[in-house]
């Protein structure tokens, strides 16, 4: 029924037509809408999603202009074990990766999409991720079928009728193509549900040609292209090429009491409490902190030889569960401001939403993700581990006004964060580039909820870009390196691990408070760019004393402080060791000799020691 198709506007780009087109041909919609990026358009598809049953429009005297969705409790999260890079070689794909030749991944999923979209609106959404007056701005069009995916992506970046004429003036620039379809055609009068997907899952990605294919799921970053699709796999291969970097990190702005101002990049891996550092209210008197992004940072250097940030993304997609006012007051205060999506939370009788962690008291009474009623004495949570928010960045109240610099900011340290409840001391520094970046690559975490599959298991991450990796692993541990050796050592950001989530070996407890007392240790990390703080050579890194860690109006005694710090050499060379060197082996002759050469030298030290 493609030549019947209903159809907005279109457009003069000859070559976006074309392959508009062409998927229109192949997946047969019943109509085709070029997404404006409107208010209008926006009442018009929530409306529309309220309608459907996808969306239950929340109480606006609690949260205007917002919606509740549930998905299908099969589609929650990232599918790691679907997800491929489909390089023209295998060896680009790397061990990290899933592969398949991108004719063969392009040949199975044509025969997913044909008709795939049948009884449904094709949804056409020009986008950019970063900043539209960038000198080079990072285009995209996402093709769905989905509006849930179309007003998320309205939160997530910058779409519509201006990106549109922007790529339409630059019709040589390039526009990384993203082709999403729910899996769930509407063939034969069949009744379409509250949250289409498909037990058949692919979330393909082709580097060489900039293009994503994503079939069956569609939920936060399987859907909405732009983020970990195109800001993290495409966008590290062609920062590979390029001479930048595409990175799973926060970015921080510290400003100290005596006014001096330090940005702080920081990598962690999924629902390890990015957002929340990326909000920190700092639990210290006379620090301040702003927040440039949250998850996504594109670093390019800049004239001064300085390493610069953006922010691509224009919102944030943040993991519900344990957010609250004694966690994350300003998360709160920006969703409480509404124009927000919240999926797999809880439903209030006020028609609000909670989620466990929110408030200490609970509530009495809940619908909960999967539409249950809910207690307090329910034995199941009533949020899924990985609900989220999706929010309008602009509406945190601690934004940085930096936020719309479309230069970015200069970088001063790198954080490599996981969560480790032994032996990786709270805050450790690197030594020099080259040693941060076998911190990097040897960045290990226990799993979360964010992705499918066993929680609380240890893998190495490194760069927490484990599953956002867009080539070869050992190419892009190489390409750090690298990125090292085009700036003078002393404009680089000095880099440090912190492990928030130590446990006490005796009770189970976690030694280290977490949350707005992380200030202290980037109190220290602070200091330790002035050159004022005090640090301990061991064999690992440069660990403070415990007395350099501020400690005031904090409840703990020195020696708790010291157990969080300490260094245990047995462990580390027992235990630590023996699994980096399994990891390293798995890169093959990948390997960068750097980064041999490091682990020999952790090897000495931790023998010596
Ligand atoms: O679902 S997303 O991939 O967008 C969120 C995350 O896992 O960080
Ligand atoms: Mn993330």
């Amino acid at each position: 029924m493609t030549t019947q198709a209903e159809r907005t506007k279109g457009t003069s780009h000859a070559g976006l037509q074309a392959w508009v087109d062409e998927v229109a041909a192949l997946t047969t919609p019943d109509a085709i809408h070029w997404v404006d990026g409107s208010e209008a358009e926006w009442d018009r598809l929530t409306t529309l999603l309220v309608e459907g049953g996808t969306f239950t429009r929340l109480n606006p005297d609690k949260k205007p202009n917002s919606f509740h969705a549930a998905s299908d409790p099969s589609d929650v999260a990232r599918v790691e074990d679907r997800t491929y890079i489909c390089s023209e070689k295998e060896e680009d794909a790397g061990f990290t990766n899933n592969w398949k030749a991108p004719a063969e991944m392009k040949a199975i999923m044509t025969d997913l999409y044909r008709g795939s979209m049948a009884g449904r609106t094709m949804y056409v959404i020009p986008f950019v991720m970063g900043h539209i007056e960038a000198d080079v701005p990072m285009f995209g069009v996402e093709i769905t079928d989905s509006a849930y995916v179309v007003v998320s992506m309205r939160i997530m970046a910058r779409i519509g009728a201006e990106v549109l004429a922007a790529i339409e003036a630059k019709p040589d620039a390039s526009v990384v193509k993203g082709l999403h379809s729910v899996g769930y055609p509407l063939t034969d009068g069949k009744a379409d549900v509250k949250w289409p997907c498909n037990d058949t899952k692919y979330i393909a990605h082709f580097p060489e040609t900039r293009e994503i294919w994503s079939y069956g799921s569609g939920y936060g970053g399987n859907a909405l292209l732009g983020k970990k699709c195109y800001a993290l796999r495409i966008a590290s291969a062609m920062a590979r090429d390029e001479g930048w970097m595409a990175e799973h990190m926060l970015i921080l702005k510290l400003i100290s009491p005596k006014g001096s101002v330090h940005y702080v990049a920081g990598a962690f891996p999924s629902a390890c409490g990015k957002t929340n550092l990326a909000m920190i209210e700092p639990a210290l008197d006379g620090w301040e902190a702003e927040m440039v992004g949250d998850d996504i940072a594109w670093m390019r250097f800049g004239a001064d030889g300085r390493l610069y940030a953006i922010n691509p993304e224009f919102g944030l997609f943040g993991v519900a569960p344990g957010t609250g006012m004694h966690s994350n007051p300003n998360a709160m205060v920006t969703v409480d401001k509404g124009n927000s999506i919240f999926t797999n939370v809880a439903l209030t009788d006020e028609g609000d939403v909670w989620w466990e962690g929110m408030t200490k008291a609970k509530p009495h009474h809940l619908i909960d993700w999967k539409g249950n009623d809910w207690t307090p004495e329910s034995d199941t949570p009533s949020s899924h581990p990985n609900s989220r928010f999706c929010t309008p960045a602009k509406q945190c109240p601690m934004i940085a006004p930096e936020y719309d610099e479309p230069n970015g900011v200069p970088i001063d340290a790198i954080l490599f964060g996981g969560r480790r409840g032994t032996t990786v001391p709270l805050v450790y520094e690197s030594r020099d580039w080259a040693h941060g970046v076998f911190v990097g690559a040897t960045l290990s975490s226990e799993t979360t909820a964010a992705a499918t599959g066993a929680v609380g298991v240890v893998r190495r991450d490194p760069m927490a870009m484990l599953p956002f990796i867009g080539y070869n692993a050992g190419d892009y541990v190489n390409h750090w390196l690298e990125i090292g050796k085009q700036a003078d050592e002393s404009k680089l950001p000095k880099i440090y691990q912190v492990n928030w989530f130590r446990k006490d070996d005796e009770d189970g407890s976690f030694l280290w408070p977490g949350f707005g007392d992380n200030a202290r240790v980037l109190k220290w990390i602070v200091e330790r760019l002035e050159g004022t703080a005090e640090a301990v050579e061991t064999p690992v890194g440069l660990v403070p004393t415990p007395a350099a860690i501020d400690a005031t109006g904090l409840d703990m005694t020195e020696e708790q402080v010291a157990k969080a710090l300490a260094v245990n050499v047995g462990e580390w060379r027992d235990q630590e060791l023996p699994l980096i060197e399994e990891w390293f082996a798995s890169f093959g002759d990948k390997l960068p000799t750097q980064l041999a050469d490091e682990l020999a030298t952790l090897k000495a030290r931790l023998e010596s020691a």
